[in-house]
């Protein structure tokens, strides 16, 4: 299977993150990549397909927003990661604010995604990736790999969040509409629900979402992923959350991906593209699932046996030293 990744990926270094009250060193480090390129072979990087492909996706003012963030903050006579403090819970007005702390709530809903001096770099060339893999599939290829980072599944068109900053599945998938395919399956299988993927497709009829992830009553991102969140307008019933308790194993997790395919294959997609994070895996640091390396493959198979033409793309994963092997186990399933 063809692999993309560009090293410009490796640029996006922000130092601690604030988890449980305390900072701690960000999990979402370069180290994950060098692993999992360790694990595999022929990584090819991707070609440059400019910005149009990514405001298929997002909202210009997130993205002028996103590009200049860590230099109006060093503006701000400040040292080191640009990190938000203050939220706009109750509503967004489209409030022209030119204060960098502002923008950062605007433009943000979690204190885990600090913006770095090579964020944007690494973003868009993650985005390049999920391109780059698109062309691929799109030019007949069965399948082919993204390794995204950092990775999209969390941010929305006007918000980053969960380590998350530009989408790369919505990049994707925007990307195949746009050369003329007409019904786009997403299936979101990290062990967090996908909110910003979802929020990006929730009203329409032309993306189906299926997220299979940990209950959000115990886990992040907590205000999105429950099973009654169906989609709306044209895309009503074209969500679908499969939450599953901590602990989930193979043969629980395989249930409801069962159920998740079925939903595909019903929908009729003439293209998938999959949200991959490892971060399933039982010795994962911040989460929770019981899956084991080996349990990859087979939940790779299922995914493949849909036969249809297959954009996988890295989200999550910490289990630094397993990510290679975890991500060499699910591509093995795609044969
Ligand atoms: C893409 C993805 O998997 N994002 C996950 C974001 C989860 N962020 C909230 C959990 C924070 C846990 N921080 C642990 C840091 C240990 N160094
Ligand atoms: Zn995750």
């Amino acid at each position: 299977m063809r692999t993309f990744f560009d090293p410009r990926q490796h640029d996006h270094a922000p130092a601690m993150e604030l988890h449980n009250g305390a900072y701690v060193p960000y999990a979402e480090h370069r180290g994950r990549m060098e692993n999992v390129l360790e694990a595999l072979s022929d990584i090819e990087t991707p070609r440059d397909y400019g910005l149009e492909p990514i405001r298929r996706v997002h909202r210009d003012n997130y993205l002028e927003f996103l590009e200049s963030a860590h230099k109006r903050w060093v503006e701000a006579g400040r040292t080191g990661d640009a990190h938000g403090y203050a939220w706009p819970v109750v509503g967004r007005r489209p409030l022209k604010l030119n204060r960098i702390d502002a923008d950062l709530g605007q433009f943000s809903f979690d204190a885990s995604s600090p913006i770095a001096a090579g964020t944007w770099s690494s973003a868009y060339w993650a985005a390049q990736s999920a391109l780059a893999a698109t062309e691929a599939v799109l030019g007949g290829d069965r399948s082919a790999f993204a390794l995204c980072r950092p990775p999209g599944h969390h941010c929305g068109a006007d918000y980053l969040g969960g380590y998350c900053f530009i989408n790369n599945v919505a990049v994707a998938a925007e990307a195949a509409i746009a050369a003329g395919r007409k019904r786009i399956a997403i299936l979101d299988v990290d062990y967090h629900h996908g909110n910003g993927t979802q929020d990006i497709f929730y009203d329409r009829g032309d993306v189906l979402f299926v997220s299979i992830h940990a209950y959000p009553a115990t886990d992040y991102p907590f205000f999105w992923g429950h099973s009654d969140e169906r989609g709306e307008g044209a895309g009503e019933g074209a969500t679908l959350n499969l939450p599953l308790p901590r602990g989930t194993d193979l043969a629980s997790y395989m249930a409801a991906l069962e159920t998740g395919l079925a939903a595909i294959r019903a929908f009729g997609a003439d293209m998938l593209c999959v949200s991959f994070g490892a971060d399933t895996f039982a010795g994962d640091p911040i989460s929770q699932f019981a899956l084991q390396t080996a349990d990859y493959t087979p939940i790779a198979r299922s995914i493949a046996a849909l036969d249809l033409p297959t954009v996988i793309v890295m989200e999550g994963g910490y289990a630094v030293d397993a990510l290679g092997a975890n991500v060499a186990a699910f591509l093995a399933g795609f044969g």
